[in-house]
Order: structure tokens, then sequence, then C-alpha cells
């Protein structure tokens, strides 16, 4: 595929409720968009879904920025690839830097879906038209706070919650909500906040009949994990601990997880997010569903794609546009039914326009590149 122009947008977005978890709090999220234009005047876009500080990830927006600039995009102008499933390949030289690299990647996995005219669901293998939502809540105030919040997701008909735990904010915000919400599709996630110290918090948490515990320990602990997965009934979930296919492999050797998270960005790109799909959930026949990181409707289109895959067993983080932003920068927004799902879109590509002008107007800078020989 022939390349005329990469144009990366650093946009700023602010959320409608400030987003609380373990490692910090978000009001203003930042992205970088990116635009790649073909030779025809087709164009497609991803999103780099790193954060502003390295909390999530060593990644930040302004790493990303850098390593797109000196490094991926020249790189990929220098080598071209043919398909959007090379692009990987052509980007490995880069080692790390994972959010960087997908944002570049998903794009083109938009444009080539766009060229060939039909939806990016359609052309990675998805088997469904519609896909299941679930809504990850922040860590609030006070818990009838939480108990509000929670209460309008189910109204609006979220298949599943997922509350943001932390030490001094767990095992009481989820009696209280198993109290007065009584039997939902419950879940937590510690983004990393507990050791095997806090065994007993874990073991209270276990008596509650939660979906599962997501990445309650370290990123890096998967033997931690392992030990914990014997030690409680409540599936463990992995979310920062997969980076990759060897990190999925090991963490299925070791018996870390029952079921993992897929989020593009943090494996590198829609050919990762394939390869451990197939591994997780075709070849082990494990669940596995699809993470979210408050993208924009651009990031949101490539999760959906993803969650049409066969084999993606629990709802999603993936909910629609006015859960996160008062206006999306893609029309139409993702809306979600009232049946608790979002229909995977008909148009090709990630099948929603950005809206440049609103992009433009998000944005804090930009910049253009361009091949040599354009
Ligand atoms: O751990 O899943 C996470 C947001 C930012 C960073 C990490 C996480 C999250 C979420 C948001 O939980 C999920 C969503 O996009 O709705
Ligand atoms: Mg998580």
């Amino acid at each position: 595929m022939e390349l005329r122009k990469v144009t990366l947008y650093e946009v700023w977005m602010e959320l409608k409720s400030e987003f609380e978890t373990s490692f910090g709090s978000t009001k203003l999220r930042p992205a970088i968009l990116v635009r790649v234009e073909e030779r025809g005047g087709e164009e497609g876009w991803g999103e780099v879904v790193a954060g502003e500080g390295p909390w999530y990830s060593y990644e930040t927006v302004e790493t990303a920025w850098i390593v797109l600039e000196k490094y991926l995009v020249p790189e990929l102008f220098r080598r071209g690839f043919s398909r959007a499933v090379d692009v990987g390949k052509a980007l490995s030289r880069v080692r790390g830097h994972n959010m960087a690299k997908a944002g570049l990647e998903e794009a083109l996995w938009d444009l080539e879906a766009r060229l060939e005219s039909r939806p990016l669901w359609v052309h990675i293998g998805g088997v469904r038209d519609r896909i299941e939502s679930g809504v990850s809540v922040g860590i609030q105030p006070t818990v009838e706070d939480l108990i509000r919040v929670v209460s309008s997701f189910l109204d609006q008909g979220y298949r599943r919650v997922k509350i943001k735990i932390k030490p001094g904010w767990d095992v009481e915000p989820v009696r209280v909500v198993r109290r007065e919400l009584g039997d939902i599709p419950l879940q937590v996630d510690a983004n990393a906040a507990y050791t095997l110290r806090n065994l007993r918090t874990l073991r209270e948490l276990d008596k509650f009949d939660l979906l599962m515990i997501e990445q309650p320990l370290g990123h890096e602990d998967l033997v931690g994990h392992a030990e914990l997965s014997r030690l409680l009934k409540t599936p463990i979930c992995l979310d920062e601990s997969i980076r990759g296919l060897s990190d999925a492999i090991a963490a299925f050797k070791l018996g870390s997880a029952h079921i993992i998270n897929v989020k593009p960005g943090r494996v590198g790109g829609i050919a990762a997010s394939l390869e451990i799909h197939k591994f997780w959930a075709e070849v082990l026949g494990l669940p596995l569903w699809i993470g979210g990181m408050l993208e924009t409707g651009v990031g949101r289109g490539h999760l959906v794609a993803l969650a049409t895959l066969p084999g993606v067993s629990y709802p999603n983080d993936i909910s629609a546009s006015d859960r996160y932003y008062e206006e999306d920068i893609v029309e139409p927004p993702w809306t979600l039914d009232r049946d608790g799902t979002i229909p995977a879109p008909k148009r090709p590509g990630i099948g929603v326009e950005v809206m440049v002008d609103k992009v433009e107007r998000a944005s804090r800078r930009r910049i253009e590149l361009k091949p040599r020989n354009a």
C-alpha cells in the first residue's frame, strides 16, 4: 500500500466525570489520533491510548508522540508493507511501545478495510453483528455515590458492572453493591494494587460471587497470580500482565489466570490482538473479553470490531460514547441499545466518520509526516 501522508493529532478530551483508579484520577483524557492517507485518497484512523503519565504502562502521550514521529512512521515509510497484518512485523525493530505501534497499525487496518469496502469487523473474521457492553465504574467519593452511578448504568441496560478497587476501597463497596443491587453481573479491577500480603482482603472479596477479579497483583507477577488463582474460587483475569502472545502463553503454563482481557493498545495492535485471541480463545477455549482505555470514537471502533470475534465470552469494557464524553469526535457516536448491546456498524472500516473539525478543535498539536518520494 502506498501512503501519501500520516498525520498525528494530540487531542485532549474532557470526560463527563472524573475517572479514578488505584493508580490515579483522570478528568482530561489525552490521546493521539493517527490518520493515514493513501495515494488514491482513502484514509484510515487509529488511536494511541497512552495516558498523561506512566501509570497504567510506561508509555505516555509524549513518549508515544516521539516514538511515532522519530521511529515508527519513518520505519513504515522506509520498509513499506502490502497488508495491514504485516505492519506489526515491519515495526518490530522498535522494542516495546505497544500503544504507539497500535495507533499506527489500527489506522492501516481501518484503511485496508475501507479500501475493500467492508466493515473492519467482517475483515478480521468477526461473527456477530452486535457486541455485549459492560461498564467500568471508577472509584467514587462514597458508597452512596457508587450505588447511584451503578444503578443509573444498569437502568441504561449495561450487561455487567466492573468496579475499580484499591486498598481501602474494596470489600465495603462490593458488600454494599451486593446488598443494595443484588445478584447483578459484577466484577472488580484492582489495576495491580495488591500483593499476596493482602490475601485476607482478597479472600473477603472471594465471598461475593464476582465474575472475576481483574489484575489484583503487580503487572510482572505471573507467579503470584498463579498462587492466588489456586487460593481463590473467583477466577483471576489478567489485564496489565498480558503485553503479547508470550505473556499469554506464560500465564497459561503457570496457571496465572483463567480469563484475560485483550486491549489492542496494550498488545501492540489488531494483529497482535488476533494472535492472542487465537491462542487463548480458539486453541485453549478459555474465556476472553475486550478491554477499554476510555477511547474516543476512533479507538472504540477498533474495540467493537475485536469484540465481534468468536469466543469473546464476557461483556466488554466497551460502553457508549455518552458514558465517557459529552460529544464524541465521530459520527454517528457509539450508542447502546436497550438490551445492553452495541450494534456493529454496516459501513466500511471502523464504520464511523471522524469529524476532523472536532478533532482539530480538541488538538493541542498536530504533525504531518510524508514519505521522501511524496
Ligand atoms: O484497567 O481496564 C482498565 C481505563 C484506563 C486504564 C485502565 C483501565 C481502564 C478502564 C476503562 O477500566 C474501561 C473503559 O474504557 O470503559
Ligand atoms: Mg483493567
